[in-house]
């Protein structure tokens, strides 16, 4: 690991890892051992091994997972996470989107918006919501250095300055959103799939169908075509962003929020946005009954 410049054992990295993942945990004041951790967890890699992390370092950490839809993917990843939380001995939330609405793929079709943008919204709505209500002080998401790193350059480029004030490890509880926190932020995803491997996670490998797609996959190759180069960007990139960036977009709050007068979860107009898609679901629904 030239960027920490340490070159270390299999026992080593492992222990190494988890005293790293606790430092992240404490430098950015995320979550203490008090509160009731939700990991919102896909099957893949980093969210399992956050999982397996925090409970190994005494968090009262349970899992959720959101069945998307996407076919056999969203399946299998589902048996996987089962079986994990049987193997943890943790309990964890199990919620199908087509229980309210419809898969990400029909939704892709009924909207103008590509299936990550959707999908991204109702992970966000499905993440806040459960929490709430089933009592869980703070969710954590499983991204990693790469993942951070790589959608900061993805707004730089476009300079969406609302995200500049928005990208931070932890985003404190307001108006109707509980805390959020990314624990594995300083891990490169190297780092978090090799300690997935030599822990013998068994987490899904393939990938969600639709992330060919993802402009992130683009935004990471570049990244990882400039860490080639110049050992160190993509870590200092993040972390002075973190240091000289962030506190000057802080202040900038987004609009007004009010709660859904529909469901009630925080929401930028009267009825938020999940609410109104629902609403164009049931109309084509009826639509199609009818015909
Ligand atoms: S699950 Fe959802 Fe990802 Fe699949 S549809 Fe896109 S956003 S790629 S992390
Ligand atoms: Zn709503």
């Amino acid at each position: 690991m030239p960027h920490h410049r340490l070159a270390l054992c299999k026992e080593d990295f492992l222990s190494w890892f988890e005293r790293y993942t606790e430092r992240t945990i404490k430098e950015f004041r995320m979550f203490s051992k008090e509160d009731k951790v939700l990991v919102a967890v896909s099957g893949g890699k980093d969210s399992l091994a956050l999982w397996y992390v925090l409970r190994k370092l005494g968090y009262r950490a349970d899992g959720f997972y959101l069945h998307l839809g996407i076919g056999e993917y969203s399946e299998r990843s589902k048996e996987k996470v089962e079986k994990f939380a049987n193997s943890l001995g943790a309990k964890v939330i199990i919620k199908d989107l087509k229980e309210e609405l419809v898969g990400i793929p029909e939704l892709e079709k009924v909207t103008s918006r590509s299936a990550c943008s959707v999908c991204g919204m109702l992970k966000r709505y499905n993440f806040n919501k459960v929490a709430k209500e089933h009592g869980y002080t703070v969710v954590v998401t499983g991204h990693n250095l790469d993942d951070e790193a790589s959608s900061l350059l993805a707004n730089v480029v476009n300079w969406n300055t609302k995200y500049l004030g928005r990208k931070y490890p932890v985003l404190e509880e307001e108006e109707g959103f509980v805390r959020k926190a990314k624990p594995f932020c300083k891990f490169t995803e190297k780092e978090t799939a090799l300690y997935a491997l030599l822990r013998g996670i068994d987490f899904i490998e393939e990938e969600c169908p639709y992330s060919e797609d993802a402009t992130s996959i683009f935004f990471k190759e570049i990244l990882n075509r400039i860490e080639e180069k110049f050992p160190g960007t993509k870590m200092k990139f993040y972390l002075e962003y973190l240091r000289k960036v962030y506190p000057k977009f802080r202040e900038r709050k987004e609009g007004k929020v009010q709660p859904c007068k529909v469901c009630g979860e925080p929401s930028p107009a009267e009825v938020c946005p999940v609410c109104k898609l629902k609403e164009r679901i049931g109309g084509v629904k009826i639509i199609k009954d009818g015909a």
